[in-house]
């Protein structure tokens, strides 16, 4: 089990234990993990209560770090202002950098700080959302701590997952990190603006991605020179034409 946010998978094999092991010394690691899980389970039905009751759509992104999740957020609140309401919830383990730069687009943001914490949890967006007076049919956006593993099995209470890539990471991440592309509604490729200076051949990953996940929608884009923006958008307004 990892020690910081206890969500580690039950066949880890670096912590030097099997689960032979554990049982024989008397400890419970599938049942705390359980506990853990199940606790947050809970909270987030209780988020998901709270946002469809308020046809608030939670979107949950995910990704490693440095994809491009701010810089999406920043170009997309920008760009549909007046069109659709938004608030975010930014998740990082320390500073408030990316707060910083959405709320210089003029829209309501929470950060919140996990410190050695390596994912958000339903109950840390339960506490940002009773502090946020979020407004009735409008668009939550939680961007989660830059984590391609542990933010999969965490929850939040979100009605889509969007997990972004981006092309300077290798076409082999959803086979790599399975569960965040399994539990997703959508997979972003970002930067593709970089296609022609990296090598990343994005059939393959978009091979990857469906294999993992047969029912993902997959948009490619690029933040900096805004192709395939579009496509993102109209994502977006047909979810937020169908409410929960
Ligand atoms: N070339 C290119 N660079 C991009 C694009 N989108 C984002 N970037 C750059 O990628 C870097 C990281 O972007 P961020 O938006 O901060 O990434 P993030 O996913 O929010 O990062 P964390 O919050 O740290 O996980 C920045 O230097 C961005 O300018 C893009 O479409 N093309
Ligand atoms: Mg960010």
């Amino acid at each position: 089990m990892c020690a910081t946010c206890g969500c580690g998978p039950t066949s880890h094999h670096e912590h030097g234990y099997s689960h032979g092991d554990q049982e024989k010394k008397g400890k419970t690691i599938v049942d705390i993990e359980q506990d853990i899980l199940g606790e947050n389970n809970l909270l987030a039905a209780r988020n998901r209560g709270f946002f469809e009751g308020r046809n608030i759509l939670a979107i949950n992104l995910v990704s490693s770090p440095g994809s491009g999740k701010t810089t999406l957020l920043e170009r997309t609140l920008t760009d549909l202002k007046g069109e659709l309401n938004f608030a975010v919830i930014e998740g990082d383990q320390q500073t408030a950098n990316d707060a910083d730069r959405i709320h210089a687009t003029g829209t309501k943001v929470t950060q919140i700080n996990t410190g050695k914490g390596c994912h958000l949890d339903a109950h840390m967006v339960l506490h940002a959302v009773q502090g946020m007076k979020l407004q009735a049919d409008s668009v939550l956006f939680i961007e989660n701590v830059g984590n391609l593993v542990c933010p999969a099995m965490f929850d939040l209470g979100e009605k889509e997952r969007a997990v972004v890539i981006s092309v300077t990471e290798g076409e082999d991440k959803p086979l790599k990190y399975p569960d965040m592309f399994h539990s997703s509604t959508l997979c972003i490729i970002n930067k593709i603006d970089l296609l022609p200076y990296v090598k990343f051949d994005i059939e393959k990953a978009k091979e990857y991605a469906r294999k993992v996940n047969p029912s993902l929608e997959i948009i490619e884009l690029s933040c900096t020179s805004g192709e395939g923006m579009h496509l993102w958008y109209e994502w977006l307004k047909s979810k937020v034409l169908t409410p929960a």
